[in-house]
């Protein structure tokens, strides 16, 4: 018997936490079809983007497979999974809006690599009013040890944090914020196909690669909610789910953000 998702629990669980799974949303099949053509893709070249906030003066795998940006501007595979029936459906039920596309991104994340030091991803989409979501989908088994995904449970309740200096030992980012004791990243651990939608408030991040032969491949598309006026200059041309384009205003960088502060014993976020 197909068992059905009850998709205003998703709604609840997501303006609850800041995020939400979908187990296999993709199959094996088409994760392995996806993974096979990024893979040979990435070994054929270079492209746009490609190593945007890497180190290339390291001895870093990221070097080797630094992450792809924006593909679906010039891979029709890369539109059809942003734009697609499945992840606009999730979409829709987390923000009870429509959605239009911004970004899409393939992490291979080889063995060894960095992560990504913890962060918010509305500090650089920037979008006003309204906000931002991700859908992350593995690639293939994620858990602590290949670095999957870490997030800030109800941290998406907070406003922008200032970034602060990353730790690059780390992070191939080398911007972060910092997340006091009381609010510990927990693992996502996940299997191909399952996809993780995600507020743009949220703090996440991963940490390194620490296997020695697995991949942590996975391939992201960022999204607004259909009230923006504005997003981040980087992120246009933007998309409706229909593949068409939208006409949005850019978005300064450097609005305000939020420090945390203490008041009476305890940690609490005063926005400057
Ligand atoms: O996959 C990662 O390690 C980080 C991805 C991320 O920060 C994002 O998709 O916004």
């Amino acid at each position: 018997m197909e068992l059905k998702t009850d998709m205003s629990e998703v709604a609840r669980q997501y303006r609850e936490d800041g995020f939400v799974l979908a187990k296999s949303l993709f199959s094996e099949e088409e994760v392995s079809t996806i993974r096979d053509h990024f893979m040979a893709l990435r070994i054929s070249g270079s492209f746009p983007g490609d190593m945007a906030g890497i180190d290339a003066q390291s001895d870093d795998p990221l070097v080797k497979y630094p992450r792809m940006i924006h593909m679906h501007r010039w891979d029709s595979m890369a539109m059809d999974w942003l734009i697609s029936d499945r992840i606009q459906v999730w979409l829709r039920s987390c923000l009870e809006s429509e959605p239009l596309a911004v970004q899409s991104m393939l992490y291979f994340k080889p063995a060894g690599a960095r992560g990504q030091a913890l962060h918010q991803d509305q500090h650089f989409i920037r979008v006003d009013p309204g906000e931002a979501i991700a859908a992350w989908m593995a690639l293939d088994v994620v858990d602590e040890q290949n670095g999957c995904l870490q997030v800030v449970r109800g941290s998406h309740k907070l406003p922008v944090l200032c970034a602060e200096k990353a730790d690059t030992t780390k992070s191939f980012t080398d911007v972060g914020i910092h997340v006091p004791e009381h609010l510990k990243p927990e693992p996502v651990k996940m299997s191909p196909g399952d996809v993780l939608f995600f507020h743009g408030h949220m703090i996440h991040g991963s940490f390194p690669n620490t296997t020695t032969n697995r991949f942590r491949r996975s391939l992201i598309g960022h999204y607004v909610s259909s009230d923006a006026v504005k997003v981040a200059d980087y992120y246009h041309p933007v998309l409706a789910m229909d593949g068409s384009e939208v006409t949005l205003d850019d978005s300064p960088g450097g609005g305000p953000c939020g420090t945390w502060v203490d008041v009476d014993g305890r940690p609490v976020v005063q926005v400057v």
